[in-house]
């Protein structure tokens, strides 16, 4: 696992940590801060992309046309016929949605490849769009560059039209796929690997094979499957997390897809997992993933997104949303409108900041409990574990002061990257305090900020 160190290294980070400590907690003013790594540890790339936090899912290819979502694989490659695709429009929206990049289905179940596959020959060569030269990636890659903007890829291993699929051949012309896609069309911040199969006779893939061909070409592509490396699937389509969620799991002896943990396992992740596997939660715009004529009355509300906001980004976890581009290549405009509104009720919602503390270690940092005042009603409080040296915070606890008392007025488990704790009914004018009640090792608040 990339996200292991060894224990070497963890002695020599231990010693680095208690160095900083050192350094930077002498004005500690409550609980001492100490600085000590616990559990596996983000990579780079894993902290990065924590940072993310929101990025856009498009689903597009022959299912667009067809109106399926999981298209068989002998469908006409002609169906395939998008008459104004613009991917600048889609990154355009991406960006005024505020989200943070893009992954795009370059090839889904059926085995459709939207770019011109040497391994396939289900792909837009064979179809008459742009008359066998057109060339889906290639366009998302050039308006990614032109906006400078993150993209990344989904390749499908189930693979409906391949003639090789279910044999062991088939490994190989998966690698040389994904080995093909990473050369031609990267960088890409994200490797998506879907579990489904649909019940099909599952082959025996191999993971450690996949997993060379994307580091080989990138080695900071953090990997996506039910089970990582790089990040977790969160068991389910709704894009929720558990309202515990630790960015640690257990791997040994699963798969990704029917051999993964069950998905309550998946949904929380594991306090004793061996390896940093942070959670990806993942939901589609309108009822399905692809678009279809009638799937536009399944758009979900801005009520529903910013209750999946405070379920996901709210506990830890990153979002991808997922639009669909039309049969003309387009995001339509009711989704795209509906992106916006969303944005405009976060950016509302988290207009008022009303005070907030920073952990960058040149103010008094206090790393278990922080006190602030509060001069108006707070309505949502954001607290954030520095997670580069683990994730330890297995409780907190939010009070206010009440003649003299403090009274609990909130309390949750974990915080890992962000937790988003709302609403505050009660929460009048005052000091509010929030303390770490229980963590594996001295804990760390990044931030804590009260709106
Ligand atoms: C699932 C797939 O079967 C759906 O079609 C979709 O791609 C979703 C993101 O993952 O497993």
């Amino acid at each position: 696992m990339r996200a292991n160190i060894t224990p070497t290294l963890r002695t020599a980070l231990s010693i680095f940590a208690s160095c900083l400590l050192f350094a930077f907690c002498t004005n500690c003013r409550s609980t001492p801060c100490q600085i000590e790594t616990y559990g596996p540890l983000p990579t780079q790339s894993q902290l990065a992309w924590a940072d993310m936090e929101y990025y856009m899912f498009c689903h597009f290819g022959p299912n667009t046309f067809s109106g399926l979502q999981w298209g068989h694989g002998d469908e006409n490659p002609d169906i395939f016929n998008p008459t104004q695709l613009d991917c600048g429009q889609w990154v355009r929206t991406a960006i005024a949605a505020g989200m943070k990049g893009i992954i795009i289905t370059a090839k889904h179940h059926d085995g459709f490849c939207l770019w011109p596959s040497e391994f396939s020959t289900h792909t837009v060569a064979q179809s008459s769009w742009k008359d066998g030269k057109g060339d889906v990636l290639q366009e998302l890659r050039d308006a990614c560059n032109k906006y400078n903007f993150p993209m990344g890829i989904y390749i499908s291993p189930w693979d409906r039209n391949h003639p090789a699929y279910g044999t062991a051949e088939y490994n190989d012309i998966f690698a040389k796929t994904i080995n093909e896609a990473h050369q031609k069309y990267g960088p890409f911040f994200e490797q998506w690997f879907d579990g489904a199969n649909g019940g099909a006779k599952i082959p025996e893939y191999d993971w450690p094979l996949f997993h060379k061909a994307v580091y080989d070409n990138n080695p900071d592509a953090v990997i996506f499957s039910d089970i990582g490396p790089g990040c977790r699937w969160m068991g389910n389509e709704e894009g929720y997390a558990g309202q515990t969620n630790w960015n640690r799991l257990n791997i040994e002896g699963f798969t990704p897809g029917a051999g993964a943990p069950k998905t309550e396992i998946l949904n929380r992740g594991q306090e004793d997992g061996s390896a940093w596997i942070p959670g990806e939660c993942d939901t589609p715009i309108r009822a399905d993933w692809f678009y279809n004529d009638t799937n536009v009355t399944t758009l979900k509300s801005v009520e529903k997104l910013m209750d999946i906001w405070f379920g996901s980004v709210g506990r830890g976890a990153n979002l991808i949303l997922n639009v669909t581009p039309d049969k003309r290549g387009i995001i339509p405009a009711e989704d795209s409108l509906r992106l916006m509104e969303f944005k405009a009720a976060r950016d509302q919602y988290f207009a008022d900041e009303i005070s907030s503390f920073k952990a960058d270690f040149s103010k008094k940092p206090s790393c278990e409990q922080v006190t602030l005042s509060a001069k108006e009603k707070v309505k949502c409080i954001v607290l954030e574990e520095e997670i580069k040296y683990g994730q330890k915070i297995k409780s907190f606890t939010i009070e206010t002061k009440k003649d003299g008392e403090w009274v609990e007025l909130a309390s949750g488990t974990t915080v890992g990257h962000k937790r988003i704790v709302q609403p505050f009914e009660d929460a009048a004018p005052g000091k509010i305090r929030v303390r770490v009640t229980d963590a594996f090792a001295p804990a760390m608040l990044k931030s804590v900020t009260l709106y």
